[in-house]
């Protein structure tokens, strides 16, 4: 009924065209011979829609008819970037959609640098939902993803002389083809209100929520495609919406603002994404975000629930929800109050029933980007939930004093609540308490979780916490974005390598060949000279594309220490300046990535970037020995085009603080050899890789934690690092402005909470490391093809396997 051939005819380009061309007409509205690049995009998604509908429907009734556990990923972040390649990629229809549009004078390649990145997520967290959904399809898991349909995802990034200025990311204001708004799936969601006593008729009372706000959480629906097209599951966006549009009696006496205010309010809730990564967004805005998006979301799946089964005793073996970090921890609270409230269910069952269904992955140790919410604040926006986490709470602290200790100490680090800093309710503990599993992401961070954090709850549920190290989907990560290397692994490997990551081991026997070596280090040229295009085009700097290519991408934060690759660069400057004719290898550092809106000192950080470029690029004596390049507004799509052009990814975190990292696996994945610390996944990656095809320095978590116990004396620094530290202090790369970085400089003499300056002679020595490594061509190629070879463990299909058998006991249709 649609007109569009089914997703099996489409393979044939006519056909193709022909459903295109329709779809352009009476879906767009337009005639071929005035249709615009977006139309054709539109057009073209259009079509691919019908026919992927198709399928959905198709999975959906499987899914019924299976019986099979459902899997729900909540998170407050999908960073999904572009959806074309990604659907057409998984149908096998990006060659038929080539065919069917050149004919009509239309170039695939420059829709899809059309199409908006759906930038609705800050970083790692949320592009790894985004890789888990598709792995979910992939591997025929029946699941939802639920998050929030942001009106503004990320902010765009520009850079005005230097300075990060941030701009709304109106992805949507052409609107969104892939999604389908459900307006008939709607739910109401309180807030604030007071809780009262109820008679229930036998006796006895229940207590019930009357909120004093209700506000309606909408359905948009958008089909994520599996690999092959198999599967296909549903990522279920929610936007917030008035119950009544408009206050009319305002309107008619002539009030159009006031008319308006009330639904301005609260359609606020779905409008914006925090762009908070690691740092605490304390607004009651986000925390009506985090418990908007969870309430509809639990609705959702009880209502799914019912329908199949008619009652919740079973909730537990047929669904099972992960919380992607604490921003849905509330969901403990929340499924509580469902249960009890509206359910009738005893709470002890309740309890029972809430533990069997939830899961709760930890993304970060950071203290201050761990949530908690002041008392206060949820009292008066949630009461309910407020007077239930108080019973969970006296129920967890009644059980520990009945079994142990009256040790206070331990009842007050495990408590709900935080009396340290006014009263707090502490969200990954509520998350560890209401779940069945509680997960790291790296082998690391997951012992340092059972070490530091959760110590405490450790030791009182030693088997609660489990480690899942995270991976990412090699569709979008080799097959799309590097479709030239994806062609050689065919070639060599045969197609299976496309289905079975575990086939890429077969490229070691390939290593040392020089004729597939000469071959791969032919896709990586080319892939560096589409990428020195991108740089010219954005920033003006002209690159050699034969240099090194060295790249650090990903959100600027102290932490992730792009300063101490700054510090670096001005070292090497200095050193090839002062040695102008030794073998210095051409090097151009790249940088690309966003800094929270309010994080001043990250900001300062790409500040300081742009001035070391503005002397470093500029110097006669230098040339092509060495350019620093900062890549604005680093997004998805972005590094589609960096990472197959990388030869060394920068992973140089502060041992410890790095929960696990997914573009070190990205990077590998793409033939770059990592330079990094032993930290989140790096540590993982060097046992895959095999140690001598990585290059680690620096101090390890224990030794980090045991030099901040100790303190730092700046005069330890060398004599290398010491210059580079004066020519900041002292204006040589801001003449015009010389105390701009001193921020930075009183960072580092204060406290260096970081460790910049005890691991950077450590530092300088691994990069001269990689300048002898890269010295030599063909040891340098046969290491990172074995990085290609090795990589294969970090695929998300193999992680959401484990968290399908380990965590959520789930199986594929
Ligand atoms: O687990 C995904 C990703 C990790 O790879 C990164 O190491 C980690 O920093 C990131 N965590 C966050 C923290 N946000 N919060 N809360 O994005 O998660």
């Amino acid at each position: 009924p649609s007109g569009a051939p089914a997703i099996d005819g489409m393979v044939d380009p006519a056909m193709l065209r022909e459903a295109i061309l329709k779809k352009l007409m009476y879906g767009v509205g337009k005639d071929a011979s005035r249709a615009s690049d977006h139309d054709w995009l539109v057009a073209t998604i259009l079509a691919l829609r019908d026919g992927i509908v198709d399928r959905w429907i198709d999975s959906t009734r499987r899914t019924y008819a299976s019986g099979k556990k459902r899997v729900y990923y909540l998170s407050l972040e999908f960073l999904i970037g572009r959806l074309l390649f990604d659907s057409l990629g998984n149908l096998g229809l990006i060659e038929a959609t080539r065919e069917a549009l050149r004919p009509l004078g239309v170039d695939l390649d420059r829709l899809r640098e059309v199409e908006p990145d759906a930038a609705l997520g800050n970083g790692g967290l949320g592009r790894l939902a985004a890789c888990f959904i598709e792995s979910l399809s992939s591997l025929k898991i029946p699941a939802y993803g639920y998050g929030i349909r942001y009106d503004y995802g990320l902010f765009k990034q520009a850079i005005a002389d230097g300075w990060q200025r941030e701009i709304p990311e109106d992805w949507l204001s052409f609107g969104n083809p892939w999604e389908f708004e459900r307006p008939e799936v709607a739910y109401e969601i309180g807030f604030g209100g007071h809780v009262v006593d109820e008679e229930t008729g036998h006796g006895s009372v229940r207590r019930v929520w009357q909120p004093g706000e209700k506000i309606i959480a909408a359905a948009y629906d958008t089909p994520i495609v599996g690999w092959r097209g198999q599967h296909i599951n549903t990522l279920r966006l929610w936007a917030a919406k008035a119950p009544q549009p408009i206050a009319l009696e305002a309107f008619n006496v002539g009030d159009y603002v006031g008319a308006m205010a009330q639904r301005a309010r609260i359609e606020a809730i779905s409008r914006v994404l925090y762009p908070s990564d690691a740092t605490p967004a304390g607004y009651e805005l986000r925390l009506r975000q985090e418990y908007f998006f969870t309430a509809a979301s639990l609705q959702d799946l009880i209502r799914r629930h019912l329908q199949a089964y008619g009652t919740l005793v079973n909730l537990g073996e047929k669904a099972a929800i992960q919380l992607n970090d604490t921003h849905p921890a509330i969901a403990v609270a929340e499924l509580m109050r469902l249960l009890i409230d509206v359910h009738g269910i005893a709470y002890d069952d309740a309890w029972r029933l809430t533990r069997q269904t939830l899961n709760y992955t930890n993304h970060t140790l950071l203290p201050e980007a761990l949530e908690t919410w002041s008392v206060q604040l949820m009292e008066r926006l949630l009461p309910r939930h407020m007077e239930l986490i108080y019973r969970i709470n006296w129920h967890h602290l009644e059980a520990l004093s009945r079994n142990a200790a009256h040790d206070q100490d331990l009842i007050r680090s495990v408590s709900l609540i935080d009396e340290t800093n006014g009263r707090r309710v502490r969200m990954g503990h509520l998350a560890f308490l209401g779940s069945n599993k509680v997960n790291g992401v790296s082998a690391l961070h997951t012992e340092l979780m059972r070490e530091t954090v959760f110590e405490d709850l450790h030791k009182l549920f030693p088997d609660r916490i489990v480690s899942k190290t995270n991976g990412v989907t090699f569709r979008r990560w080799l097959q799309q974005c590097n479709p030239a290397l994806t062609k050689l692994l065919v070639d060599t490997l045969g197609e299976g390598v496309l289905d079975d990551p575990g086939l890429l081991r077969g490229l070691e026997a390939y290593a040392d060949k020089p004729d597939f070596q000469a071959r791969y280090a032919a896709v990586k040229h080319a892939n560096k000279e589409k990428l020195a295009r991108v740089i010219e085009d954005r920033t003006g700097w002209k690159v050699d594309p034969t240099a090194l290519f060295d790249v650090q991408i990903k959100r600027i934060h102290e932490y992730k220490r792009q300063l101490l690759n700054v510090l670096e660069t001005v070292a090497l400057y200095h050193a090839i300046k002062a040695n102008p004719d030794a073998a210095w290898p051409k090097r151009v550092k790249i940088f690309a990535g966003k800094a929270a809106a309010s994080y001043a000192q990250a900001k300062l950080i790409i500040k300081l970037a742009h001035d070391v470029a503005r002397v470093v690029n500029t110097d006669p004596e230098i040339g092509d020995k060495l350019k620093l390049i900062f890549l604005p507004n680093y997004n998805v799509s972005l590094a589609e085009v960096i990472i197959p052009a990388a030869d060394l990814s920068e992973q140089i975190s502060t041992a410890g603080m790095e929960a696990s990292g997914t573009g070190n696996m990205k990077l590998a994945l793409n033939g770059a050899l990592t330079i990094g610390t032993l930290d989140g996944a790096n540590v993982e990656i060097r046992e895959q890789v095999g140690e001598e095809n990585i290059v680690i320095f620096g101090l390890t978590a224990d030794e980090v934690t045991k030099v901040r116990k100790a303190g730092l004396s700046p005069d330890e620094r060398s004599a290398r690092l010491a210059r580079v530290l004066y020519e900041i202090e002292t204006g040589v790369f801001s003449p015009e402005d010389p105390t701009r970085f001193d921020p930075i400089i009183q960072a580092l003499a204060r406290n260096d909470h970081f460790l910049v300056c005890p691991d950077f002679d450590a530092y300088w020595d691994a990069q001269r490391e990689v300048d002898a490594l890269w010295a030599d061509q063909d040891a340098w190629r046969r290491m990172t093809i074995l990085n290609t070879a090795r990589i294969d463990w970090f695929s998300s299909d193999r992680t959401i396997s484990e968290y399908a058998a380990e965590i959520w006991n789930a199986e594929p249709l």
